[in-house]
């Protein structure tokens, strides 16, 4: 057999998906973004923590699809640029958007600034990746007290999604259990198309915590996709 030949590469490339991680500083965003790119970081550990300047680029390959991973600095410069200046780039090709929202009383401050950066993403994803999915994850949630729990969950989302159009699925997390993983694996499996995550009916009214009654079928679909891909 020719020798050039058998060095081309044989496989074609492989899918990608771009998931742009935006939020105001110190949201918990980098947090969420270690677990898309390394589900074995220890989710209390905060040496990891430190501003992110600018952006980080992460990739990592699941079920053969490339999952680049954008972890965007929150700090108000940074964010003017990513919806000004660099919006064709950053908002071109996007597969998904996940928007980050600080639930504890620190972030229900700055709240008219996050929605702010909500919506002006939300219009430069419209202009450059219209069919993008939209992924709204209220973090910190170990810091809202139980009792008002419910009544903070809905605030913040009447809030964000005042005059949303589009679909929006939501997710609580904290770090310090299990649910942040959960929410990332959500967003993996929708980009993946495996299936759908439990999405929230989104009338300002109802709202689902992340649940996943469906492991089995999950699991199913995983295989057949798999299989076909064989
Ligand atoms: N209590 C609590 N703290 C968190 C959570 N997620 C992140 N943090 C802390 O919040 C700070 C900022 O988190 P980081 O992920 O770096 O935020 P970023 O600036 O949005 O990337 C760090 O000190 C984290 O330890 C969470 O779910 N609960
Ligand atoms: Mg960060």
């Amino acid at each position: 057999m020719d020798a050039k030949k058998q060095k081309e590469p044989s496989e074609s490339p492989k899918p990608q998906r771009k998931i742009l991680l935006m939020a105001l500083s110190a949201s918990g965003r980098t947090g969420i973004a270690k677990k898309f790119i390394d589900e074995t970081w220890p989710q209390d550990d905060k040496a990891y923590y430190k501003p992110t300047i600018d952006y980080e680029r992460h990739t990592r390959v699941i079920c053969g699809t490339e999952f680049v991973v954008f972890d965007c600095g929150g700090q108000t410069a940074f964010m003017d640029q990513f919806t000004g200046k660099l919006a064709e780039f950053m908002f071109s090709k996007v597969a998904s958007l996940v928007f980050c929202v600080n639930a504890s009383a620190n972030g229900i401050g700055q709240i008219s600034r996050a929605k702010y950066y909500f919506d002006l993403a939300l219009h430069r994803l419209e202009t450059y990746s219209p069919s993008a999915m939209v992924f709204l994850i209220l973090t910190k949630m170990d810091l809202v007290p139980e009792s008002l729990e419910e009544e903070v969950v809905e605030a913040i989302i009447t809030y964000i999604l005042h005059q949303v159009p589009k679909k929006v699925i939501i997710f609580h997390t904290s770090i310090f259990d299990y649910t942040a993983t959960q929410a990332v694996e959500s967003i993996i499996r929708a980009n993946l198309q495996v299936f759908d995550p439990v999405i929230s009916q989104l009338n300002g009214k109802r709202f689902k915590t992340l649940e996943d009654p469906f492991h089995t079928q999950a699991i199913q679909e995983a295989l057949r996709i798999l299989k076909s891909t064989d």
